[in-house]
């Protein structure tokens, strides 16, 4: 018995000198030292030995085993360190060589706009509020003195859901919301930037736009004209340049009195006529005036205690004189090759 133990762990010792890899490791230790291996075997023959040959021979075969273990143990630690540096040298990283370009994001024009017009009215003291787009016809006119039937309905084609429900075409709406929710509390101060929706196509009308609406309400005798031309001036020498003039139009909204559209002066050619602004000199961009007695009663102020201005205007004409925009289908068609123009202004 002793002598075929020898013989196995020679074979053994002599197999374990040839292993280049851990594969073969693995089948060699399966091989002798397994369940099923040859010195398993001759363990397992164990019980036919007299009792006292017994613990001889079980103490030859283990420390065969535990030659083997270790000689395999010691084999496969070295097999394990040259395969990892293997690994590390083919995976090697230049870190040197130069990436590919990642491609950047860059904001949306009316995204850019409307971002310039928030920070240029909190800073004066303004809230930025927010209504519903899917609204209903008593905010979006009855409440701004447009009662059922009123002609100047027309001037705005409306997309109506139901006979109540319809896609606000001016962010006026939120002028009544806006004083609902505070009856009687000032002052306020609110500009409302969201879109808004008429049935109109063409290069420089979209089915849906975006607009700036600005509310300011307090006592009577706090606020006049004056602050209303102020803050248009500021505005819109802020958005388009010191040098922009603004020019005030006696003109006709249903929820301001008196009320004004207002022009500025070309940015392009400076007033002295060009094709952008039909060789006046002036372009239109706002609708303004005084918030009309009936709008206040009606949304809860007492036009004997109460006054205030506000205005609104077109985001995508701003985008578009701004930025030199020809055709407003621009804004949202999503071309990239046309997106991709605004990157340069990240810089
Ligand atoms: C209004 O919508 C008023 N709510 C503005 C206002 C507010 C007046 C507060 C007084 C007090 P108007 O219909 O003129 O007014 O529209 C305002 C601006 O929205 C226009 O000057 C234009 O720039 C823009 N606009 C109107 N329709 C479209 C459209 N289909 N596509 C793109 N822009 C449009």
């Amino acid at each position: 018995m002793e002598g075929q133990v020898e013989k196995i762990k020679q074979s053994a010792l002599a197999e374990i000198k040839d292993i280049s890899d851990l594969q073969t490791l693995e089948s060699i230790k399966v091989k002798y030292l397994g369940k099923k291996g040859e010195l398993t075997a001759i363990l397992k023959t164990m019980g036919t030995l007299p009792a006292e040959e017994r613990p001889k021979v079980g103490n030859i075969v283990n420390s065969a085993k535990q030659e083997i273990t270790e000689k395999l143990e010691e084999l496969e630690e070295k097999l394990k360190k040259e395969e990892l540096a293997k690994k590390l040298e083919s995976e090697k990283i230049d870190v040197t060589l130069p990436s590919d370009k990642i491609k950047k994001g860059s904001k949306h024009p009316l995204t850019r706009i409307i971002e310039e017009i928030e920070d240029l009215f909190t800073s004066m003291g303004y809230d930025v509020v927010s209504g519903p787009e899917l609204e209903t016809d008593e905010f979006c006119y009855e409440r701004l003195n447009l009662p059922k039937g009123h002609p100047a309905r027309d001037m705005q084609d409306s997309f109506y859901i139901t006979p109540e429900y319809v896609l606000r075409t001016q962010t006026s709406a939120v002028q009544a919301r806006a004083m609902i929710a505070n009856t009687e509390k000032t002052p306020i101060r609110i500009i409302v930037p969201g879109k808004t929706y008429r049935r109109e196509d063409d290069a420089t009308h979209s089915h849906q736009f975006n607009q700036v609406e600005g509310l300011v309400i307090d006592e009577k005798g706090k606020i006049s004209f004056a602050d209303l031309k102020g803050t248009l001036e500021i505005f819109m020498k802020h958005m388009l340049g010191d040098d922009t003039k603004l020019r005030f139009r006696p003109s006709y909204f249903p929820f301001t009195e008196p009320s004004y559209e207002v022009d500025v002066s070309c940015f392009k050619c400076k007033g002295s006529g060009c094709n952008l602004c039909k060789q006046t000199g002036w372009i239109e961009l706002l609708g303004s005036g005084m918030v009309h007695p009936n709008v206040l009663e009606m949304n809860g102020y007492d036009p004997e205690k109460y006054s205030g201005f506000a205005f609104g205007t077109g985001l995508d004409r701003l985008a578009m004189f701004k930025y030199g925009i020809t055709d407003i289908r621009l804004l949202y068609e999503n071309d990239v090759r046309f997106l991709q123009q605004f990157d340069r202004m990240d810089k």
